[in-house]
């Protein structure tokens, strides 16, 4: 039986094993924000000389490459990326997910927007036939909370703020619980279309090309 740490980490390997092929001295590798994250960033570290460069999707990724050696460019400076890689909170077969349980979906969605390729690396536990169980995070302009807060509530869900926590940004976020999830497409628009909403957590009208989940049964399946 494998912890959880150890899945996470069988996944960050497999992710590894797929972005190897894709690399070479030019190459810009986009790096996602979380716990799985983290452990991919430590595998890029160990192969340093096999890219150019990362783009980071938080401060709190870019100092750990940085911390390991790793170059981090602006993205503005990033005409083609081969490949994002990212955790998820939730992902269901068709690769839509949740994100944001760490608070960093706005550039998470950014910098994936950009790639050519996510890979979303999770273990297995994050797989769900439909989305919705896990709150979905939304950053917030802060002078929107209450109205954008309000909106949700006609969506049918229950918006928690998350206290204490500030964005890379600057911004707010709001957690929505209970929200039934059927379409996550329109779903996404529609919040998208909230005055006041930066991004919302559903990755969906652009959801991963490769997702690759770690679980005891199966070992590292990919779908
Ligand atoms: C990021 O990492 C976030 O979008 C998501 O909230 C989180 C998943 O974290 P972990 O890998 O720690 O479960 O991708």
């Amino acid at each position: 039986m494998f912890s959880q740490q150890e899945l996470k980490q069988q996944a960050a390997d497999a992710a590894m094993a797929l972005v190897l092929p894709m690399l070479d001295s030019q190459a810009i590798v986009g790096v996602g924000t979380g716990s799985t994250a983290d452990l991919f960033i430590d595998s890029l570290i160990r192969h340093a000389d096999r890219f150019y460069a990362a783009v980071a999707s938080s401060e709190r990724s870019a100092q750990r490459l940085i911390a390991g050696g790793i170059r981090v460019v602006d993205l503005n400076a990033v005409t083609f990326m081969p490949v994002y890689v990212d955790g998820a909170d939730e992902i269901n077969l068709q690769l839509e997910m949740i994100k944001g349980g760490g608070g960093a979906l706005t550039r998470e969605k950014i910098v994936a927007s950009v790639a050519e390729k996510f890979i979303c690396i999770a273990d297995g536990s994050k797989l769900v036939n439909q989305l919705g169980s896990f709150p979905l995070p939304l950053e917030v302009i802060p002078m929107a909370r209450e109205s954008v807060a309000r909106a949700l509530i006609a969506l049918g869900g229950r918006p928690i703020p998350r206290t204490g926590f500030v964005t890379d940004n600057g911004n707010e976020i709001l957690d929505i619980h209970e929200l039934t999830i059927v379409d996550a497409k329109a779903l996404e628009t529609a919040i998208n279309n909230i005055p006041g909403v930066v991004c919302n957590g559903l990755f969906a009208l652009k959801a991963a090309d490769v997702a690759l989940l770690a679980t005891n049964d199966k070992g590292v399946y990919r779908i």
